[in-house]
């Protein structure tokens, strides 16, 4: 297991896959060059895929982020994650509650946690999260049902409000990423257009 620094500076910036901003290349063919570039966490993020896609494609990524000592999550389910020996799981409202995860999970196992106000993101943390992506900071197409925009005024106050590493999300490119790192407290980033969409 990482120590908590190891797990906060993993954290920095979080690339979240979606298959239809990396065609025409793989996503696989995005992840790489992301490694490459210094991300040290993938987050595996396909709604419409079967338990069984999901799976397949987890165990493709992971022999990317074992390559690269990164991290993977995969994003909703718990037992995919699981199965093929993925580093975590990202749940969020309509997912199994952190809880019950934490109660099954073998240790060692990462839990990620949607949180967008300091209430949730101290009911995650005792549930037993080891990080909150909060947001949607800025606003975002990628996510229809995102929510209201936090700002960075909104992540600064979940980030102050508990211990765990908390992680800015929705409509991050360059210069809201520096916006995040100069002002907020929080640990990083987590993107999916400014990345899997970039050429
Ligand atoms: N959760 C909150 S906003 C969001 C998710 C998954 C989408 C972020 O996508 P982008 O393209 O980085 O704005
Ligand atoms: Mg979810």
């Amino acid at each position: 297991m990482r120590s908590r620094l190891e797990l906060a500076e993993a954290l920095r910036v979080i690339v979240i896959t979606d298959a239809g901003f990396a065609a025409p290349r793989t996503v696989e063919e995005v992840v790489e060059e992301a490694l490459a570039a210094g991300a040290r966490t993938i987050q595996l993020r396909d709604k419409s895929a079967s338990a069984l896609a999901l799976f397949d494609q987890a165990r493709r990524l992971l022999r990317l982020t074992r390559r690269w000592d990164a991290l993977l999550f995969v994003n909703d389910r718990f037992d995919v994650a699981m199965a093929a020996g993925a580093d975590g799981v990202h749940v969020g409202p309509h997912d199994l509650p952190v809880a019950e995860v934490r109660a099954v999970a073998p240790a060692g196992f990462l839990i990620g946690h949607s949180a967008a106000d300091r209430d949730l993101a101290r009911q995650s943390e005792a549930d037993g999260a080891d990080y909150i992506g909060c947001g949607p900071v800025f606003p975002t197409e990628t996510k229809k049902d995102a929510g209201e925009v936090t700002g960075v005024e909104g992540l600064a106050s979940v980030a102050s409000s508990v211990a765990i590493p908390v992680v800015g999300i929705g409509g991050i490119g360059p210069k809201e990423a520096l916006a995040i790192a100069r002002s907020s407290g929080a640990a990083g980033v987590a993107v999916v257009s400014a990345v899997m969409a970039a050429v």
